[in-house]
């Protein structure tokens, strides 16, 4: 096989395994029916519903405020230290009090490195006393490939 035809193979096989990895990847609601709200272990949630993979899609499903609803937000925490201790600084607002209701807040998981969700709300409260944060690394490769 030539340099020409070993390129285009390569080109080709890239991208069938391209295709593969986004038919096979999942959109899941976090928390399942109980959405995201306070009081809910969600870290324990992550556990029992994993493994994540890269290129799955997180719903994070919660109402706007309103008279009998407190308010949630998603946050990206920046690293394990803040994610244990719930302290937001430094981190990434993913989807403010509005955002969660209806269809909810999809949010795609592109990367492979490790990922800290909380809820900001009270200044780390939700996300302490209310248990609103998981983490995980989601893996890097295909849903349904084999390893050995
Ligand atoms: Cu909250």
């Amino acid at each position: 096989m030539g340099y020409g035809q070993g390129l285009t193979m390569f080109v080709l096989v890239a991208t069938a395994s391209m295709l593969v990895v986004s038919s096979t990847a999942k959109t899941i609601d976090v928390g399942g029916s109980e959405g995201w709200h306070f009081g809910f272990n969600y870290s324990v949630w992550a556990l029992s519903n994993g493994p994540f993979y890269v290129n799955d899609t997180l719903v994070f499903k919660y109402d706007p405020p309103n008279s009998t609803t407190f308010p949630h937000n998603v946050f990206l925490l920046k690293n394990f230290w803040s994610y244990l201790k719930c302290n937001l600084s430094g981190a990434t607002l993913v989807g403010n009090e509005t955002v969660g209701g209806g269809e909810g807040l999809k949010f795609v998981i592109n990367k492979f490195k490790p990922y800290y969700f909380a809820c900001g709300e009270k200044n780390g409260l939700h996300c302490n006393e209310g248990r609103m944060k998981f983490a995980f690394i989601p893996l890097p490769f295909d849903r349904n490939e084999t390893h050995r």
